[in-house]
């Protein structure tokens, strides 16, 4: 069935949970690691894309934008900007050798791009360094020539040479196997846009109007004391972020350099006339500050991820907004009702990161269904989408984690 994930060391379908957690195969010392790259066909060559040079910036963003991942009825495509790549790609400690390319040998055109960066990562009880691998790509051109496979290995190559085992990986795909499944959830904000695109549909019993006026969003925030988030604010961030992400079985560890990179780094700085949106801004982030102690109690962020509005007329591109971490110091409280106390605190916390992300002119405020997720979405309108979002982990075997949740805290 899986010619090439049939050889590689992840859980294979109908496996069944492990009775431990661990590795499928030991770690390799560095001599023992391939040391030249795999071979691609004749007529391609590998290249190590340097992210800082705008000129290969550009022609990774280019590739994307025209081959990356698209919704089953080829409507939407991912459009990462050239910012949100540089972004992801260069977190603290991120290896240059990971950013992978293939180029046609006679023209030197990118055809071809792998990715990954480092994390710690906890997986229940254990945590170990891992690789996070994305942007896998390849030219529609070249589709089914099994180069996806190359790719793969080579990064894994990489990896390993990195003294990394371990990699973790998202995908709209089912391959050998899923440690956890997520539905994409949908929140309108700019209704008539949506409809206009066919991302959303007027139900029968419901008029365009109503359909507006029943997603409209103040343009205040509602939670005393949100603000946006600031650089002072990373070591308390950081330390609630470590406390509140114990709810969870499977989160990066992060310290505050990371903390600063995640919610405060990515994109300009100068002014759009909008005061909610900076120029090429690709990461929102804003706390709750409590005005007597001064403690930081909640956080929440978002960030910019556009689609390409394949052949319309009227719009070329949907502004998507997409949930990134959140948390709230609610969550501890000790004797709260049950989950009442954090379910009422994260719809006014969500619910004004809708504002922000509204006045910040998106369309469309996307999450996944995942973390404590399921507290707030129905409650704010967010609606299931036809998307899957499936976890996967390179190397390693636990049994499935339900959204993340499972266990809610480290046994
Ligand atoms: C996929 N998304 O099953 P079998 S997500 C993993 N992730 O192998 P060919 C995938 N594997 O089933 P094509 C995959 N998609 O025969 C396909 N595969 O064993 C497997 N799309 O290769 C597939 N980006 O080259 C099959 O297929 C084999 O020409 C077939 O190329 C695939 O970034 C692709 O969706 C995805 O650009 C490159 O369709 C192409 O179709 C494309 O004949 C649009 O490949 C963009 C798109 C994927 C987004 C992502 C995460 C990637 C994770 C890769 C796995 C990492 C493992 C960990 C490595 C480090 C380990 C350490 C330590
Ligand atoms: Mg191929």
């Amino acid at each position: 069935e899986h010619k090439f994930w049939s050889t590689q060391p992840v859980p294979q379908m109908g496996e069944g949970p492990p009775e431990v957690d661990g590795y499928i195969e030991p770690s390799k010392p560095l001599e023992e690691v391939r040391q030249e790259p795999y071979p691609l066909p004749k007529d391609f060559e590998w290249t190590v894309i340097d992210v800082n040079d705008s000129g290969q910036l550009a022609e990774v963003y280019e590739l994307l934008s025209l081959n990356y991942v698209e919704d089953d009825d080829a409507t939407f495509r991912f459009k990462y900007s050239a910012e949100f790549l540089r972004w992801a790609l260069q977190v603290p400690g991120y290896h240059k050798e990971w950013h992978i390319g293939v180029r046609v040998k006679s023209n030197k055109k990118l055809v071809g791009f792998i990715s990954g960066v480092p994390m710690l990562l906890r997986v229940r009880k254990h945590t170990f360094m891992a690789a996070e691998v994305n942007y896998l790509c390849v030219h529609k051109k070249l589709r089914s020539k099994r180069l996806a496979p190359v790719l793969i290995k080579e990064v894994t190559r990489q990896v390993h040479l990195k003294g990394i085992f371990q990699a973790i990986y998202t995908g709209g795909v089912v391959i050998p196997t899923p440690v956890a499944t997520t539905h994409y959830q949908h929140r309108n904000l700019n209704v008539t846009k949506l409809v206009d695109i066919q991302f959303s549909f007027v139900p029968r019993n419901m008029t365009l109007a109503r359909m507006i006026r029943l997603n409209q969003l103040p343009n205040k925030f509602q939670l005393p004391g949100m603000r946006e988030m600031t650089e002072q604010d990373v070591p308390q961030v950081t330390e609630l972020y470590l406390k509140y992400m114990q709810r969870y079985g499977m989160i990066p560890i992060m310290d505050a350099q990371e903390i600063k990179h995640q919610f405060l780094s990515g994109g300009g700085k100068a002014d759009t006339g909008n005061k909610w949106r900076r120029e090429g801004q690709v990461v929102w982030a804003y706390v709750v500050e409590n005005k007597d102690t001064h403690k930081i109690t909640d956080y929440v962020s978002f960030y910019s991820l556009p689609s390409t509005v394949i052949n319309n007329p009227k719009h070329g591109v949907l502004e998507a907004a997409y949930l990134h971490y959140y948390a709230s110091d609610t969550a501890f409280i000790e004797n709260a009702d049950g989950n009442g106390t954090l379910k009422e605190r994260l719809q006014g916390l969500i619910g004004d990161a809708l504002i922000a992300a509204n006045n910040a002119k998106f369309d469309v405020f996307n999450a996944v269904t995942m973390m404590d997720n399921d507290l707030f979405l129905k409650e704010l309108r967010f609606a299931t989408g036809n998307g899957f979002l499936n976890f996967y982990l390179y190397n390693w075997r636990t049994a499935p984690l339900a959204g993340m949740k499972e266990e809610n805290g480290v046994p």
